[in-house]
């Protein structure tokens, strides 16, 4: 007869494994000042990240943005796509997108992420990396809309991309990284985003593409 207790435990161990939140801290283990970062690997098992890649890739309608800097356009290094409740509409980068509405995969991924964040997001910002020279360079997410102490909680499907956190006050900080994996679930939260900025670097290196999402709270 299968031993119940046996089985729990192993259940559990690979909950352990796979769901287990980690707060992000410098590499000697000491936490990080005036914010709060915390990061699940796994939070959505290899295969189903896979099919959800491929979902996203295919069923997002991604956009090639344009910014205006020092009087010239450039395209953005990314393609981009904004979905979430009607009436929220985001200014970012200087360009206001009104959102798309919500399709059944980015709902699927909002609900799971709903279970772990007690917030209810209303909107998502979708981001693709064709290839290591597309990046996001140092920012904040902090927009007026998204009000003090925002929770964003950010999702990766595909290749690996480091992403760095840098302090913006206290230049003797030295620079956080997180290695985010196929399936990763990041969320900043508490002062974050007024103390700190983050990105996604270029690499010189050969790599497939990555989608990311960032789920958002909007007043
Ligand atoms: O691609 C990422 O992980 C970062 C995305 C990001 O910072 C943003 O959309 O504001
Ligand atoms: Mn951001």
């Amino acid at each position: 007869m299968m031993n119940q207790f046996s089985l729990d435990l192993f259940d559990l161990e690979k909950i352990d494994n796979q769901k287990y939140p980690e707060i992000v801290t410098f590499p000697s283990g000491a936490p990080m000042p005036d914010g709060e970062v915390i990061i699940y690997q796994n939070f959505f098992e290899e295969l189903e990240s896979n099919q959800l890649f491929k979902e996203l890739e295919s069923g997002i309608s991604w956009q090639q943005d344009r910014i205006k800097m020092f009087g010239k356009e450039f395209n953005l290094p990314r393609l981009t796509a904004w979905y979430g409740d009607q009436g929220k509409s985001y200014t970012y980068s200087g360009i206001t997108m009104a959102p798309t509405p919500w399709n059944p995969v980015l709902l699927l991924i909002k609900a799971r992420i709903e279970k772990v964040v007690s917030l209810e997001f209303n909107s998502v910002l979708a981001n693709l990396y064709r290839h290591g020279q597309d990046h996001m360079s140092w920012h904040s997410d902090d927009e007026r809309e998204l009000g003090k102490n925002p929770i964003i909680a950010s999702v990766s499907f595909g290749e690996t991309r480091r992403f760095l956190l840098r302090h913006k006050y206290d230049r003797e900080l030295e620079k956080l990284e997180v290695s985010l994996n196929n399936g990763s679930l990041l969320i900043m939260q508490g002062s974050t985003q007024h103390f700190w900025k983050h990105q996604i670097p270029k690499t010189a290196k050969k790599i497939n593409p990555r989608i990311n999402l960032t789920f958002r709270f909007i007043k």
